[in-house]
């Protein structure tokens, strides 16, 4: 088989990612590879230290591992993104061109490319956002990723790159931790928790956003990489959700598995970007074209998040 290279695979995505990959494909068929040598993924398979900014450095470990598949998991995420620009633009793009040339060469086979609710913008319609509707971005990372929705569709179109996208809502895991991303209070909730520490939220009271638990994350990116070609019938990226919630309904349904635990909202610059976001998206096309389907709703998500965490805390 040609091997599964993951890009970014230190990253809050890529750690289950990876795990899950090796799990099914073997160990020695994913490489994984980040700018910095995580420990969740380097000791258990092939590892490259690889900066996905150096076309002719990928090029190379693409070739001597004869890779077939790239997921692409490199990204500055919004809040970090806003505090530089231009450097979050041109890695978020260069990154993206550099994996999409390689399959448009030939060199491998098929690209996924996450993309995020981030790409709908203040006029986009907030509740069950659909599929196709207006996208207006107001970030970096938003605009940074409606153009990569847009460049995948163009590879696809104009050269039959086999690219694959989703359009992640904020995500929630215990293994990997998140970096500099709006969503990322919905993670820290839950260590202040077990920590016994009162929580303040950096987005306001009213600010639902829809969310997903990692696990429902990674089989959906699965599901959609290893759906018949033409059951993909959307090429720039696909909604997916599984959840909606404000930070009170999160705090308060920690508090029926915590019950001391205390929360407050605080919000900060970080709301602002979040205010330009849907509050729940519609994924019908998702579930109709290849079978997207959530398992985890709120309830369940809290039970598992709080048992895993406590499990890793213990070890
Ligand atoms: C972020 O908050 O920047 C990300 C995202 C929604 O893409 N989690």
């Amino acid at each position: 088989m040609r091997k599964i290279l993951v890009l970014g695979a230190g990253g809050q995505i890529g750690t289950d990612l990876v795990a899950t990959l090796r799990e099914q494909h073997g160990a020695e068929n994913v490489i994984a590879s980040d700018l910095k040598t995580p420990e969740s993924v380097s000791g258990q398979g092939p590892y490259e230290k690889l900066d996905a900014t150096d076309a002719g450095a990928l090029r190379e470990v693409t070739q001597r591992y004869e890779i077939g598949t790239i997921y692409h998991l490199v990204a500055m995420l919004s809040a970090t993104a806003e505090k530089m620009p231009e450097k979050g633009w041109q890695l978020n793009m260069d990154t993206l061109f550099h994996v999409l040339n390689l399959a448009r060469e030939g060199l491998i086979q098929k690209v996924f490319w996450p993309s995020s609710i981030a790409a709908f913008g203040p006029t986009t319609p907030k509740q069950n956002t659909p599929q196709f509707t207006v996208m207006d971005p107001g970030t970096v990372y938003g605009i940074s990723k409606l153009s990569g929705e847009l460049w995948c569709q163009y590879y696809h179109q104009q050269y039959g790159v086999d690219v694959r996208s989703i359009r992640y809502p904020g995500l929630i895991s215990y293994a990997g931790a998140p970096g500099g991303g709006t969503t990322d209070y919905a993670i820290d909730i839950f260590h202040q928790a077990l920590a016994g520490e009162a929580f303040e939220s950096f987005l306001g009271e009213n600010r639902a956003l829809p969310m997903m638990y990692m696990p429902d994350a990674i089989r959906a990116t699965i599901a959609l990489m290893e759906a018949p070609a033409e059951k993909v019938k959307i090429r720039t990226s696909y909604n997916v959700t599984a959840l909606s919630f404000t930070p009170p309904e999160l705090g308060a349904a920690i508090q029926k598995e915590i019950p001391g635990f205390t929360y407050s909202c605080k919000p900060d610059e970080r709301d602002s970007i979040a205010a330009g976001w849907p509050q729940a998206i519609d994924d019908s096309r998702a579930r109709e074209d290849w079978g997207w389907q959530p398992e985890y709703d709120l309830p369940a998500m809290v039970k598992d998040m709080l048992a895993k965490l406590r499990q890793k805390k213990s070890r």
